[in-house]
């Protein structure tokens, strides 16, 4: 095998490496040995520690720079030629001008220094979705996540040989693969860039070695770029988990969910079911759990794969009771986690009671009693293999059929547990006005809304009103489409506690969901779309009293009528001209 057979391969790789200037050329291949050998070198270089391999075998410990501990939305770019088609809510610069300012910031910065060029696809190598990339970074923990959130082998190389490509001259020319091109340089936040270059299907990102900002294969190609793609193509790029619900004695039935950052999304594909619901024979597994692709089949269904091949997770709140637990025993890698030296292993908020007594912070601190932060947004990152859950479909080229498509935000009002919109159109528009309330006390905004239409405000590459448009483009192609529906987990009683218990108890309303979708039951009319009868909704062995249950399936069209203001000015930022008849 020979990958650089592949004439663009070939000639981009060169360039690359005449303007980096490194001391030496490693290509990976997805080889396990050569996998343990870059970790083993990463722990001699300071960049991992290696974790109790009693406890957690094949895990490791990394730690941030510590001002590069997230996405970095204001240095976030779509260059294309026309402002108006990266659409008010992304940055924009000039192709040319943004490549030039990012070239002169990292040319000859892998002087001295390993360049790692990792071959990857996105999505199952035999789907009609499948998208290559090929990154190239001088980051060796960068290299080894991208090992664990793309798939990479040596299918993947025999597809690269496989493309007929002549030479890549020009490095904004286009090529059929997605360049994906990483320096770390100083990890310096005030040249920090992460630049997407629709036309030329090349990203450019410097100066972070975070997640979504490096790895990047995942929200800047299977997001912002795909997102682009798909609406040339006529299918869809989304923010959305995948997931199977098996009811006893029924065939497992597929969604995807949609809900902003915080509303428990993860939590969500991984649900952990209550023994009621086990006991009779009721069962999750995940697909996915960050990134759907969609596509409407030959029968005009819509089916989805997971783009990526692992999960990228938030430790905080994961506890020995969860699900995602059981994914994260080995064969992990975690970020700015506490490090617990008693016993040589992790530690988060919510893993247990206390924080153990002798134990590093993120920073690799002594942790001290009056220390606040011990760990800063700490993450996982693990093969998606490593679920016991996951779904046997997650390799299926051809994905699995969608039923239902559920959005979902964080309000303490107003929006009902569970709403079925009437149809496709007005199930578009209520992921075009999806919102949560801001919580946190370190924001100024907090009691206010923050609008995040399909969950989707960051990672769509182009004019976000096009985007509705093409949602609604879809659905006229769509033979049985799947139902769409708004959930919010989070209501409040006038205690401000809330009222829903979440998580796995959530299984009650995808219960309802699920007869909706088999035209099993009735429901009620209402402007927001059909809510449940009150005996739909199963609340045996929960603590909900009725008038708590009836206002959680209550629709409240005084709030409403405030609400349509906001979302009347909201739809004037985004210059969207449609969805007019439900704001009236
Ligand atoms: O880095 S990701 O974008 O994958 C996760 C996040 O920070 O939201
Ligand atoms: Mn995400």
């Amino acid at each position: 095998m020979n990958i650089l057979k592949n004439k663009s391969v070939a000639s981009w790789v060169n360039k690359i490496k005449e303007i980096f200037d490194p001391s030496e050329v490693i290509w990976l291949n997805g080889d396990v040995k050569q996998i343990e050998n870059l970790k083993e070198n990463a722990v001699k270089g300071g960049i991992l520690f290696r974790l109790n391999e009693g406890i957690m075998p094949n895990c490791f410990l990394h730690r941030s720079s510590i001002n590069d501990v997230a996405r970095s939305e204001s240095r976030t770019f779509v260059c294309c030629d026309k402002h108006e088609d990266a659409g008010p809510t992304n940055n924009w610069q000039k192709p040319h001008e943004a490549f030039e300012k990012l070239i002169n910031i990292s040319k000859n910065s892998y002087r001295n220094r390993k360049m790692y060029v990792i071959p990857f696809a996105m999505g199952p190598p035999g789907s009609p979705l499948c998208k290559l990339g090929i990154q190239v970074t001088d980051s060796v923990y960068v290299a080894i996540m991208m090992t664990i959130m793309t798939r990479l082998n040596s299918q993947v190389i025999k597809k690269f040989e496989s493309l007929e490509e002549t030479m890549c001259n020009d490095l904004l020319e286009t090529t059929s693969w997605t360049r994906c091109l990483h320096a770390s340089c100083d990890n310096d936040p005030e040249n920090r860039y992460i630049c997407h270059f629709p036309q030329s299907n090349f990203i450019f990102s410097i100066n972070s070695n975070y997640g979504g900002n490096a790895l990047l294969g995942k929200k800047c190609l299977a997001l912002r770029l795909a997102s682009v793609s798909a609406n040339k193509e006529g299918w869809l790029a989304e923010h959305m988990a995948i997931v199977g619900i098996k009811r006893p004695g029924k065939e497992i039935k597929y969604m995807c969910a949609c809900f902003p950052s915080g509303c428990g999304k993860t939590d969500f594909a991984m649900m952990k079911l209550p023994k009621s619901y086990t006991e009779r024979g009721y069962e999750v597994w995940c697909v996915g759990d960050d990134i759907a692709w969609l596509k409407i089949d030959s029968n005009g269904r819509l089916r989805a794969i997971n783009a990526e091949n692992g999960f990228f997770g938030a430790c905080s709140g994961i506890n020995k009771d969860t699900n995602i637990s059981l994914a994260i025993k080995k064969n992990t890698i975690f970020t700015n986690v506490m490090h617990n030296l008693a016993d040589n292993t992790v530690w988060w908020d919510g893993l247990s009671k206390d924080v153990p007594e002798n134990s590093l912070n993120w920073k690799g601190e002594h942790w001290e009693k009056q220390l606040e932060t011990n760990q800063k947004n700490a993450r996982f990152a693990v093969s998606a293999k490593n679920y016991p859950y996951l779904s046997k479909e997650f390799d299926n080229p051809e994905g699995v059929v969608i039923d239902a498509i559920i959005f979902g935000g964080k309000r303490k009002n107003l929006m009902p547990l569970v709403a079925e919109s009437k149809d496709w159109e007005h199930g578009v528009f209520m992921a075009s006005v999806l919102s949560t309330e801001i919580t946190s006390a370190v924001d100024s905004n907090v009691g206010k809304t923050r609008r995040d239409p399909f969950s989707m405000l960051s990672f769509c590459g182009y004019n976000m009103a096009d985007y509705f448009k093409h949602w609604l483009n879809v659905g006229k192609k769509l033979v049985n489409a799947p139902k769409i529906f708004h959930v919010n987990w989070f209501m409040q009683d006038e205690k401000d506690e809330i009222i829903w218990p979440g998580f796995g108890e959530n299984i009650r309303v995808v219960d309802w969901i699920l007869d909706r979708i088999e035209n099993n039951i009735d429901c009620k009319d209402s402007l927001i779309g059909f809510l449940p009868y009150e005996k739909d909704i199963n609340t045996k062995g929960m603590n909900l009293n009725e008038k708590h249950l009836n206002k959680l399936l209550f629709f409240d069209e005084e709030l409403w009528d405030k609400e349509k203001k906001e979302i009347k000015s909201f739809y004037d930022k985004l210059n969207v001209g449609i969805f007019g008849k439900y704001i009236k």
